[in-house]
């Protein structure tokens, strides 16, 4: 196969995964970011995101930039490897979102000639906020940070804003006000993601399924969203589906096998699992099975984030769809950096695109390469 025909079915399989390659034209179905459901979302997994506007608040507002941050910041260059950027990443790169998101940050410094110092907190909330303390001691002048919860940062953020230091937060966002706590904030649309569950799930088990939920490490909008986003479609759309149990796995494997075991022991009724990350659908198969039970035939699962390994779990049955959580915010992140020290400024929330992985796509995404 020539290459322009390769790329030209590379595109088509992307489309269909709904991802857009960088060099093809891709018509987004849009999402609109937190409030509402996307229906079929269009991903765009290398190219910029899509900007847009809370559908809930009033239109954007004035884009930030240096000069109207927090009342001010001075104006940096960020390439040329004088200006130090933090990174605080949150969670252990075990989880390959946290993995891949890290990389893409690295990739994009440097690729762009940034001097970046990072740091992982490993899931703790307050090693989180004294790494962000002491990359600012080590003289970072601009943060990008995916916060552990949306509440516990308030000292990092406080002792950032006091240094004049602005903070872009990715893929979780943080409480306060945009272009004053932080500057904006990049990441998927939960709730839509959350929504498509719902559809794919009572599709693969039916419109009366039992279903268990593995929610997301509580305190953050991710897992508020996921929730929210899955139980409001199954309201409005699924009324005989029932959800017979909703716990915690934390977003690790560890707690998502060790939950699904007790709820399978206490609900014999479960014939369908909704996990709000992959790392705890992973944990929920190895129950699965230890119970006897076929993932994918008698217990049909959904799940989030658009990993390998889950996604080769689509493509061989024993998941029924894993809606992707792109990971890619290196380009993301520091364009919105560049537009900030720029004249163009930042809007409040950027939509990344996601994919969504089903039978009819997964194993073609997996062969182009498609999935991280
Ligand atoms: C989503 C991110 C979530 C992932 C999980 O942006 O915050 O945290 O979906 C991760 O895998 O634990």
């Amino acid at each position: 196969m020539n290459v322009s025909r390769r790329a030209r079915t590379a595109a088509a399989i992307a489309m269909a995964a709904g991802l857009c390659l960088a060099a093809t034209a891709c018509t987004n179905s849009g999402s609109s970011g937190g409030d509402s459901a996307s229906d079929s979302p269009s991903a765009n997994s290398t190219a910029a995101a899509q900007e847009v506007a809370s559908p809930s608040a009033s239109p954007a507002g004035p884009a930030c930039t240096y000069k109207n941050y927090a009342g001010g910041v001075p104006r940096l260059t960020l390439t040329g490897g004088k200006t130090v950027v933090g990174f605080s990443q949150s969670e252990s790169t075990s989880n390959p979102f946290r993995a891949t998101e890290t990389k893409s940050i690295e990739a994009q410094a440097k690729s762009l000639g940034v001097k970046l110092i990072e740091r992982n907190a490993n899931a703790d909330v307050n090693a989180q906020n004294s790494q962000i303390e002491d990359m600012i001691a080590q003289g970072a002048k601009a943060l990008i940070v995916a916060p552990e919860n949306s509440d516990g940062l308030g000292p990092a953020l406080a002792r950032a804003k006091a240094a004049k230091i602005p903070v872009l937060t990715i893929d979780r966002t943080v409480g306060g006000t945009a272009c004053d706590d932080f500057m904006a904030f990049i990441g998927s649309d939960f709730y839509g993601q959350a929504q498509i569950a719902a559809d794919d799930l009572a599709g693969a088990a039916g419109d009366s399924a039992h279903v268990a939920i593995l929610t997301g490490t509580p305190g953050n909008n991710v897992s508020t969203d996921r929730t929210k986003g899955f139980q409001d479609r199954i309201k409005a759309k699924y009324p005989k589906v029932k959800v017979v149990a909703s716990q915690t796995g934390n977003f690790t494997q560890t707690d998502g096998q060790k939950v699904m075991e007790q709820l399978l022991q206490a609900h014999s009724d479960i014939n369908a699992v909704y996990s709000e990350n992959d790392e705890m659908a992973l944990g929920a198969l190895q129950a699965i099975r230890s119970a006897g039970r076929t993932p994918g035939k008698d217990i049909k699962i959904v799940s989030i984030d658009g990993t390998k390994q889950v996604v080769q779990g689509v493509a061989g049955g024993q998941l029924a769809a894993d809606i992707e959580t792109n990971p890619r915010f290196g380009p993301l992140a520091f364009q919105a950096l560049q537009d900030f020290y720029g004249t163009k400024g930042v809007q409040p929330k950027v939509i990344i695109k996601d994919g969504h992985f089903t039978s009819g796509n997964a194993q073609q995404a997996l062969d182009q390469g498609l999935v991280y």
